[in-house]
């Protein structure tokens, strides 16, 4: 995607983004994923949405643990200033760097949670997202896909505000990863989250190393 609003990318690195609805298993594959990279030298960044940044870490103390209500609009602006903040301080000169920068949530987040979850204008949320990333999209987006009653099951008593959410919110924002990932399959690997770990590590791995032999030999 053409990128108006930041100095061409020099960039050598890959962006891996773990998506999915909540406690579908994304921090255990971006843990292992990061583990096995390292181990084959890679220099690897793992960031997570919202956070990353002393502005994305307020944001997410602000949003998940609100205890009063806030417009969709408004909660939609606060995951982008994070995201804007997290990609001109830390994504991009991590990828020039030549870095493998795993995230946990990206703009897929916003495009299932604010778009497909809260019922806003999935246009115009893909519009102001690409404001805020200045159209960095990721190199592979790995979708962990668990049914709802399930995700509610890993889930323990210590919610959020977006676990506390009623199940046909999930539904929606689920059905939206799905609809998403089937618009692009070339970015995305959709995997059954109810897999064991390891052997979710190792499709994502095979994966991973796919695209890094792509993206080095063009
Ligand atoms: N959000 C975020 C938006 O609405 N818009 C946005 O733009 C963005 C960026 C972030 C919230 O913000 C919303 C979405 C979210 O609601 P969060 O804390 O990051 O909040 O929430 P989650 O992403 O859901 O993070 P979790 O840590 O809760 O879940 P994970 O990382 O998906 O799952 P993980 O790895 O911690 O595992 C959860 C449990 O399942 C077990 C683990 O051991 C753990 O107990 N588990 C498995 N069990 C069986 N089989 C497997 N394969 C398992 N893998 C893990």
């Amino acid at each position: 995607m053409i990128n108006p609003h930041l100095p061409p990318p020099n960039r050598h690195g890959l962006l891996i983004t773990f998506e999915g609805g909540e406690a579908a298993g994304k921090t255990t594959q971006s843990e292992l994923l990061a583990l096995h990279l390292e181990a084959g030298g890679w220099q690897v960044l793992r960031l997570r949405e919202p956070g990353g940044t002393p502005l994305g870490e307020q944001v997410r103390h602000l949003l998940l643990q609100r205890e009063t209500q806030l417009t969709p609009e408004a909660e939609l602006m606060l995951f982008l200033a994070a995201r804007a903040e997290l990609v001109r301080r830390v994504i991009l000169p991590a990828l020039t760097d030549g870095a493998v920068v795993i995230c946990d949530r990206f703009s897929d987040s916003t495009y299932a949670y604010q778009g497909f979850g809260r019922g806003l204008d999935l246009d115009e949320v893909r519009r102001l997202d690409a404001f805020a990333t200045g159209g960095l999209v990721p190199d592979l987006t790995v979708l962990l896909d668990l049914p709802v009653e399930l995700s509610r099951r890993r889930l323990g008593s210590d919610t959020d505000a977006f676990e506390r959410e009623a199940d046909a919110f999930h539904e929606r924002v689920r059905e939206g990863y799905i609809a998403l990932a089937g618009e692009n399959p070339e970015r995305w690997l959709v995997l059954d989250a109810t897999l064991e770990a390891q052997t979710l590590a190792n499709l994502i791995v095979e994966r991973v190393q796919a695209k890094a032999s792509q993206s080095s030999s063009n």
